[in-house]
């Protein structure tokens, strides 16, 4: 009994996932279409097909997931919110290209499909990465998005925050000296790495959704801690798949982390610990949840979909 009713609870997340990421695919296929926006001059042709390239047709889109279901904790829904959203992802995909780029992680697949290098070409792919992640925030500063101007700077320094020196770019950037140290990260400072590389924007995500939905403070803070849980739990799982997942299942080179010897908790930790340690972070994750009772059940059973995804 109590399977058949968390089975039919997951089957109602997953069409759930399924309507946010079709609608995130209209807004984005519009934000990326032809007409001009006022200001601008001319879409060049190949730099809008790597554009849309990277950004269309693929993923999971659990960030903009995460915006959509948070603001609706609050009752926020609508164009706006998926904009906030559509933002979010947008600096997602061209954290992807760049990081496919062969003077970062030089992969060549990408959600199944040749990565923006490949498809085009290697200065193609740094534009149109560029063209993504300053659009994110073209998107977020239009009125379009929110009709309050302080909710829509607060939007902007929000995921600002995330993505730049303090926050992915950063978490980057200790990536790539971790590969060329003589030492090996200890057990903390991958996990400073991994809140900057890829929790960050699923944190910001969440904290996206609460200040469209006007969280008060104390709201505010449960949520965030429930972002970065989830972040960690996201982060812990995806080091799990590349050490047991398949190329097919998750879409791009997998063992790699292995072979370079990269920061992951599987390694400071071992298979099992990691696994332990995630099943952990689920729970920490849930119970941040509580203040928001039952609205909160997409987001809780978002929480287990990421720790035991398979792709
Ligand atoms: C190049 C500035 C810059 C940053 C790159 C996020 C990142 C930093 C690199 C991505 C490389 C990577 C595969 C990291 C592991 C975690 C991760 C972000 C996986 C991909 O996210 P998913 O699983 O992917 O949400 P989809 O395709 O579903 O959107």
């Amino acid at each position: 009994m109590v399977n058949e009713m968390s089975e039919r609870a997951d089957d109602g997340f997953q069409h759930r996932l399924v309507t946010v990421a079709q609608a995130v695919e209209r807004t984005l296929a519009s934000l990326l279409g032809d007409p001009l926006l006022p200001g601008e001059m001319f879409r060049p042709v190949r730099l809008m097909e790597a554009m849309r390239h990277a950004s269309l047709a693929g993923g999971k889109r659990l960030r903009p997931f995460l915006v959509v279901e948070t603001a609706g904790l609050f009752g926020a829904q609508g164009e706006g919110v998926l904009r906030a959203a559509c933002a979010v992802e947008l600096v997602h995909c061209y954290s992807l290209v760049h990081d496919d780029l062969p003077a970062m992680d030089d992969d060549d697949l990408r959600r199944g499909r040749p990565a923006v290098h490949k498809a085009f070409d290697e200065a193609t792919a740094i534009l149109a990465g560029d063209g993504l992640l300053t659009y994110a925030f073209d998107v977020l500063a239009d009125p379009a998005t929110h009709p309050d101007a302080r909710i829509r700077a607060d939007l902007v320094l929000a995921l600002a925050r995330a993505a730049g020196m303090g926050g992915m770019v950063g978490g980057q950037a200790l990536d790539l000296a971790a590969e060329k140290a003589k030492e090996p990260l200890t057990h903390d400072e991958i996990l400073r790495l991994q809140a900057m590389k890829t929790g960050a924007l699923l944190a910001v995500s969440v904290r996206m959704g609460a200040l469209i939905g006007g969280a008060d403070r104390a709201q505010l803070q449960a949520l965030e801690h429930f972002g970065r849980v989830l972040g960690a739990a996201f982060q812990i799982a995806d080091d799990i798949l590349d050490e047991t997942g398949t190329e097919e299942q998750v879409g791009k080179r997998i063992g790699k982390d292995a072979d370079r010897n990269k920061a992951t908790l599987v390694r400071t930790l071992g298979l099992e610990g990691a696994r332990q340690t995630c099943d952990r972070l689920v729970e920490e994750a849930i119970a941040a949840l509580v203040p928001f009772g039952e609205r909160a059940d997409c987001l809780r059973q978002a929480t287990s979909f990421v720790a035991s995804r398979s792709s």
